[in-house]
C-alpha cells in the first residue's frame, strides 16, 4: 500500500464541536473551544501524520476547523462564511459534524446541501453521544441516514475521544494516494502569534457575556521569542466605551483575570516564560469594517498586506509537534 493523503474539512453548525474535535484528532490543542456559539473565526489547520507500520505505508491528514455555518450579515460574519468555502474547495472528503442531542433544523439543511454540491464524500459524525442515552442513537442514525449516502456514520464524542480511533481509520482508508504536504514534525501551519492571539481571546470569551465575547478581536502588537522569556503585547480591540470598561474591570481586575489565565495558555504553547501586557482599545463597529476584518486575518498579516499587525519572525511562522518544537525553541530576535 502507498502513502495517502489529504484535506478533510470538519463542517457544522456553531456549537456542534468541531474544534473539539479537531483538538481530538490531532492530540494538542490547536483550536480554542468555548460554550459560545461562533467561537472560531478563522479556519484552522491540523495536520496528523500517521507513521508507517507493517504493511501500511503511513498517511497525512490535514483536517480543517471552520467557523461554524451561520446566515452572515455584518463584515465578520461574511469573512467566517468564507472561511468555510475556502475550507471546502478542493477538500478530499468532508465531516459534517453534528450535536446528536439535538434536532435537526434549517440550518443542517444547508450545510448537507453544501457538501452535497462539492460532490466530495461525506462522513456524519453524531457529535455528543456521551449526553445521549444509548437507545436514543439508533432513531438518530436512521432519520440523519435518509438524508444522504454518507460513506460513513460514525457516532462519537469529541470531548471524551470515543470514537475518534474508528474515524481516523476510516478516514485514512478513503484518501487517495498522495504526498506529504507538511513537514512530519508539523502539527499546524498557524503561526504561534495567532495561536498566542486565540489564546486571549479564548479568555476573554470565557470570561465575559452577551454581547462582549462577539464585540471582541486580539491583535497581537509585539512578539518577542527569547530563549527562557517571550515577550508578548497585544491588544483586545471592543466596540464601545462600556465594553471597554467592562474588559478592564473595577480596578483593572478583569484584564489581570484575563492576562494571568492567557498567560499560563501561551507559556504551555511557547514553552518558555511569557510577559503578556494587554490593552484595550476602542474601535467602533470594527465587525462591519471589511479593512478592519481583513487585517484581522493571520494570512494577510502574514503577507504584510495590512497595517494591523505586522510580519512574523521566521522562527514563529510554524509551529511544530511538541517533541521536536522543544528543539526548534531557541532564537528569535527583533520585534514581531
Ligand atoms: N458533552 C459534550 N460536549 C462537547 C462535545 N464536543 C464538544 N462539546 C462542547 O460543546 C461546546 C462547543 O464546542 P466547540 O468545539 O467550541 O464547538 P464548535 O463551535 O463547533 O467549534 C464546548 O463547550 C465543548 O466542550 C462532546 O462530545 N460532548
Ligand atoms: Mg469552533
Amino acid at each position: 500500500m502507498s502513502f495517502r493523503s489529504g484535506f478533510v474539512c470538519i463542517l457544522g453548525k456553531p456549537n456542534a464541536g468541531k474544534s473539539t474535535l479537531l483538538n481530538a484528532l490531532v492530540g494538542e490543542k490547536l483550536a480554542i473551544v468555548t460554550p459560545k456559539p461562533q467561537t472560531t473565526r478563522n479556519r484552522v489547520q491540523g495536520i496528523l501524520n500517521i507513521p508507517k507500520k507493517k504493511g501500511q505505508a503511513g498517511a497525512q491528514v490535514i483536517f480543517i476547523d471552520t467557523p461554524g455555518v451561520h446566515k452572515a450579515a455584518s463584515s465578520l460574519g461574511k469573512q467566517m462564511m468564507r472561511e468555510v468555502h475556502g475550507a471546502l474547495e478542493g477538500c478530499d472528503l468532508i465531516y459534517w459534524i453534528c450535536d446528536a442531542t439535538k434536532k435537526l433544523e434549517e440550518g443542517d439543511q444547508a450545510i448537507l446541501e453544501m457538501a452535497k454540491k462539492s460532490r466530495t464524500a461525506v462522513f456524519l459524525l453524531l457529535n455528543k453521544v456521551d449526553l445521549l442515552d444509548k437507545q436514543k442513537l439508533l432513531p438518530v442514525i436512521e432519520r440523519f441516514s435518509e438524508l444522504h449516502s454518507f460513506n460513513e456514520i460514525i457516532p462519537i464524542s469529541a470531548l471524551r475521544k470515543d470514537g475518534i480511533d474508528r474515524l481516523r481509520e476510516a478516514t485514512v482508508e478513503i484518501l487517495p494516494e498522495g504526498p506529504r504536504y507538511f513537514p512530519e514534525d508539523e502539527v499546524t501551519d498557524l503561526p504561534v502569534r495567532f495561536m498566542a492571539a486565540e489564546a486571549i481571546r479564548e479568555q476573554v470569551l470565557m470570561a465575559t457575556k452577551e454581547e462582549v465575547p462577539h464585540s471582541t478581536a486580539v491583535v497581537i502588537e509585539q512578539f518577542e521569542e527569547g530563549k527562557r522569556l517571550t515577550r508578548i503585547s497585544a491588544a483586545i480591540f471592543c466596540e464601545r466605551e462600556g465594553q471597554k470598561a467592562i474588559l478592564v474591570g473595577k480596578g483593572g481586575q478583569m484584564l489581570k483575570l484575563i492576562g494571568t489565565k492567557a498567560r499560563l495558555e501561551i507559556e504551555k504553547l511557547v514553552e518558555t516564560k511569557v510577559f503578556l501586557a494587554l490593552f484595550v482599545k476602542v474601535q467602533a463597529n470594527w465587525r462591519d469594517s471589511d479593512r478592519f476584518v481583513d487585517g484581522l486575518d493571520w494570512r494577510r498579516q502574514l503577507e504584510g498586506l495590512t497595517g494591523v499587525a505586522k510580519e512574523p519572525t521566521p522562527t514563529e511562522a510554524r509551529v511544530p509537534a511538541k517533541k521536536a518544537r522543544r528543539r526548534q525553541v531557541t532564537k528569535t530576535s527583533g520585534r514581531g
